[in-house]
This record gives structure tokens, sequence and C-alpha cells, in this order.
């Protein structure tokens, strides 16, 4: 039960890494946290651990999206946070399946998630939206194009919100980080734990941590204070890619 006057946020992909990060920051801010993903039992325990909500959402599923939203009385803050990457791969060889699940995911899962909590984002009278991007909403690098196309359309969607969103109580926030170590390479890897460990290596990455903290930030600002973009590298690491490793 939740009491009609509490603040809610919702976060999407909430069962590890960023998400899961996002949503115990934001509980110690006070808000109730309704966290979202596939993976319920993990959810289940966050969920109970921070005095949330967990409930099963599958992104990519317009039902699921549907009966996720349908539940939740009211919405605060959105942290569009469930994407990710699969593959590494030259357009000469890319795979079409990868393709739509990174598409599915990044761009379609967000815009099916914002559209279906727009209007009690604005019913609430000062509303906050944050889309997690990537270094890779900005700059292409090879062999990366099924995860840097899906990444700046997702990005140029939430972007093009802000206009639209113009007059309406709503603020909007793209976060978009580099490096952390979180499941992102198992998941782009497919679980080879040795390609996934090797980003990392000899480099000091972020943690989801890092990135939650700065949401934190972000949702406590007055509401006259709308920060657009705000891009997180860790300091070893100048772009997609590029990093200096010892
Ligand atoms: C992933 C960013 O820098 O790990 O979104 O490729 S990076």
């Amino acid at each position: 039960h939740i009491a009609p006057d509490t603040r809610i946020a919702v976060v999407t992909g909430a069962s590890s890494g960023i998400g899961a990060a996002t949503a115990r920051q934001l509980a110690a801010d006070g808000f109730h946290v309704v966290i979202g993903a596939r993976r319920l039992d993990r959810l289940e325990e966050l969920a109970s651990d921070i005095g949330g909500t967990a409930l099963e959402l599958d992104v990519t599923d317009e039902d699921s999206v549907a009966a996720f939203a349908a539940v939740i009385p009211r919405v605060d803050v959105l942290v569009n946070n469930a994407g990710g990457a699969k593959g590494l791969a030259p357009v000469i060889d890319a795979d079409l399946d990868d393709w739509r699940w990174m598409w599915e995911t990044n761009v379609l899962g967000t815009l099916r998630v914002t559209k279906s909590l727009l209007p009690k984002l604005i019913d609430s009278g000062d509303g906050l939206i944050v889309t997690i991007t990537s270094v890779a909403a900005f700059e292409a690098y090879d062999n990366g194009s099924g995860y840097t196309s899906a990444k700046h359309a997702q990005a140029v969607l939430h972007r093009t919100l802000r206009g639209e969103l113009l007059g309406k109580p709503v603020r909007l926030t793209e976060v978009a980080p580099g490096a952390v170590e979180t499941e992102f390479s198992l998941v782009r890897f497919d679980g080879d734990a040795d390609k996934a460990d090797a980003v990392y290596q000899g480099i000091t990455p972020l943690v989801a941590s890092d990135i939650a903290e700065v949401i934190g930030f972000v949702a406590s600002r007055p509401s006259h204070v709308n920060l657009d973009q705000i891009i997180i590298k860790p300091r070893d690491q100048a772009g997609p890619g590029r990093f200096s490793r010892k």
C-alpha cells in the first residue's frame, strides 16, 4: 500500500547495474520506487530491501508495458534504464537478430514505457524523465553500429520530448554514461566473461552508484531547473573505445 501523497519513481531494467543502483538511491532520497524488469526474483529481493514495489516488465512487449503502467497510481520520476548491447560486428557481418533486440529494447522500449506513463508524469504537476543513453548516443565507433544507431535513436526520441513538453510540468534529463562495470559487457558478449572483463582491464571504470548518485542530484533540483544532458565517463576514457589502459 502506497500513501496517496507519496512521490513515486519508476525505474526500468532495475534488476541489476545502473537500474538497481538508481532504485536504491531514489529510495534513500525518499521516493517510493517501482522497479520493473524481466527477472522478478531479483527484483523482489531488491524491492524488499528498499521498501519498493517489484513489477515484472518486458519493455519489448506492448501488453507487459500496458499492464505495468496500469497498476502504478502516480509517477513523479521515470528512469528509462532498460536497454543494452548485443554483439560487436562490422556492418558487413551485421546480425539482424542482434539489431532487432537492440532497437526493441533501447528505442521502442523507451518509447513504449514513456508514452504509457506520460499522462501520469504530467498529472504529477512536477514530473521528471531521466533516460540513460550512452556515449554511443554521441559518437559512432567501428563494429558498434547496431548499438550506436539504437542509442542515437533513443536519445533523439528523448530530446524530441524536450520541445513537445514545453509548457507542461515535466523535466527531461539525458544521462550518457561511458564505461560502467555492470552486466553490460557480459550481455554484449553473450555471457563470455573473459571478453567482458577485457573491456574494463587496465582502467578504473565507473560503477553503477556513480551514475545513480548523479540521478539523485538531478531528481533533487528545484522544479524550474532542467539538466538537459549529462555525459559521465571514467577519467581513463575519452570516448567510445578510447581508453588509457595500464
Ligand atoms: C556503453 C558505453 O563506453 O562502455 O554504453 O562503450 S562504452
